[in-house]
């Protein structure tokens, strides 16, 4: 079932219920306000355009535009209080990894990784998760919540769960499917970011989340492709545009399963560390971190001088099959 009437009147009368549990003063009462109004200023001075004959997943989603693309949610206020609403559905997909190879991902909303969700410390997060991937999945959150928001209860196929829960505390985390065996579900593309924003929003930064990501084709609990955000080798062919002397600000999440642990390393360069983007001042500076499972950090730096940089693990063998990426650095714009 894609996004026919049927799912439309499934999703209606959920949203419906949770509004009756809500009670009169509750979701849409207010309406909808732009999703990503409280965030406008967190937003680059310019953004690089971003070409239309991109390759893309096959549905329309190319990792250049998933790594600047932030849901905000629907924006609601709810007794004073803001709540961000977010629909998602995990999906079974066929993804083109490369020439040669296609691989059938499990997913949130038809894409890998998931939507980059994110909300400021203290709103209040309600997730509508509709299951439509064939087996039964989860949303499991990283961050605090109650034990029936927790993600481990399986939803099964063609059946629906509202998550909701204050998002706390700031920092980098991610959301991820949390049925047996979690390696699999993970692995096979059920994964995504959630960024909550501190209270006093970092300074402007080109904004730009790397997802590192293994895919074990042939399902001997190893990874035979890499990538950063879906597509192995994408951003070497497609580097990623930024301006020197601007600050860009990378939230890179590590996913890959299998592997310990997998480094991150940036060329020609070295960068600020907020580990779990949990601090407001950088913790040091570095031009390569460690990251176990799940890992994550926030990365900010700057390049003085134009051209073409790698970042990409530095174990040749990850980076040389998939993991590899390119910043191209533009001339200040005048
Ligand atoms: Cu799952």
């Amino acid at each position: 079932m894609g996004e026919s009437e049927g799912t439309n009147s499934w999703k209606k009368q959920l949203w419906s219920r949770r509004r009756f549990l809500a009670g009169a003063a509750g979701v849409g009462a207010t309406g909808a306000v732009l999703a990503n109004q409280r965030f406008d200023r967190l937003r680059p001075a310019a953004i690089p355009a971003i070409a239309a004959d991109l390759p893309t997943q096959g549905n329309g989603i190319s990792p250049m535009q998933f790594c600047r693309e932030f849901d905000y949610g629907i924006v609601k206020q709810e007794n004073g209080r803001t709540v961000r609403e977010f629909e998602i559905t995990a999906k079974s997909t066929t993804l083109k990894l490369n020439d040669n190879t296609e691989y059938v991902t499990w997913n949130y909303n038809g894409r890998v990784p998931g939507p980059t969700l994110r909300a400021q410390a203290g709103d209040r997060v309600r997730v509508l998760f509709l299951n439509e991937g064939g087996h039964a999945h989860t949303m499991h959150f990283h961050g605090f919540h109650t034990s029936e928001m927790d993600g481990i209860r399986p939803v099964r196929n063609g059946t629906a769960f509202i998550y909701e829960f204050d998002a706390e505390p700031y920092g980098l985390h991610l959301y991820h499917c949390h049925i047996a065996p979690v390696t699999r579900h993970i692995g096979k593309g059920l994964h995504g970011v959630f960024i909550i924003d501190p209270p006093d929003p970092r300074p402007p930064a080109d904004e730009i989340v790397l997802v590192m990501e293994g895919y074990d084709l042939d399902e001997d609990e190893h990874n035979e492709l890499y990538a950063f955000n879906a597509l192995p080798n994408y951003y070497m062919q497609h580097p990623i545009e930024i301006y020197q002397n601007q600050l860009v600000r990378v939230y890179v999440l590590n996913v890959t399963e299998f592997d310990p642990a997998l480094t991150f390393h940036l060329h020609a360069n070295f960068f600020d560390i907020y580990p779990t983007g949990m601090t407001i001042a950088p913790t040091g500076k570095s031009d390569v971190i460690t990251m176990g499972m799940a890992e994550r950090h926030i990365l900010e730096f700057t390049y003085s001088l134009p051209g073409e940089y790698m970042f990409h693990p530095h174990h040749d063998k990850i980076a040389e099959a998939g993991c590899m990426g390119l910043f191209k650095v533009l001339p200040q714009a005048a």
